[in-house]
């Protein structure tokens, strides 16, 4: 069977936010039945949402090449947040690591515990940003082409981290 091309948002802003990414990428990469295919740049972005105050995060996007299914998958995810020190506690609070799914094929899912595409993807630049340098030809079902969102975006409190991925 063809694997699915999954893309995963990876976002942190405590405990040494570079460090949880570059973790992420690799814990991803670990993945039963699954290869990382693109890592995107890290972004430095101010935190949308959420309790006032919270230091910046890092944000960054995988591209996985998956034979799990999406319910698997997010499954998986949700235990590499907890085993990455993740405590649920402020809805947008700050957190060591957010594992979303924010694609899976062209799949699209109303299901409250796993929305597909991700509900917030489109209107976030820090997803936009570091999803549109690894896929820039993608289109987000019932939303358009990345291109489109993007030049759409009218955040623009996301800085590329070049020296540091
Ligand atoms: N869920 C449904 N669909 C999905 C999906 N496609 N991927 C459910 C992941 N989870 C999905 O998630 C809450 C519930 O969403 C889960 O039960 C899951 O089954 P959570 O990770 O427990 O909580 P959360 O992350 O605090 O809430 P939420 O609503 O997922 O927040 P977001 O949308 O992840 O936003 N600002 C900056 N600059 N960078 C960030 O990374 N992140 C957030 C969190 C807010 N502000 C940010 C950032
Ligand atoms: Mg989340």
């Amino acid at each position: 069977m063809q694997p699915a091309r999954a893309y995963v948002g990876i976002g942190s802003n405590l405990d040494n936010p570079i460090d949880q990414v570059q973790r992420a990428f690799r814990a991803l990469a670990d993945i039963l039945a699954t290869c990382c295919v693109a890592r995107s740049p890290l972004y430095r972005t101010a935190p949308v949402g959420g309790p006032a105050g919270q230091p910046d995060y890092i944000n960054a996007v995988a591209a996985l090449d998956t034979g799990l299914t999406p319910k698997q998958l997010l499954m998986v995810l949700q235990a590499l947040e907890l085993a990455h020190g993740r405590n649920r506690t402020v809805r947008w609070g700050a957190r060591t690591l957010d594992l979303d799914l924010l694609l899976y094929d062209q799949i699209t899912s109303d299901d409250p515990w796993l929305t597909l595409p991700h509900p917030r993807l489109h209107e976030r630049a820090f997803v936009l940003y570091p999803l549109y340098d690894i896929a820039p030809a993608l289109t987000i079902p019932g939303r358009g082409r990345l291109s489109e969102l993007l030049a759409n975006c009218s955040q623009r409190t996301v800085t590329r981290l070049d020296s540091e991925n």
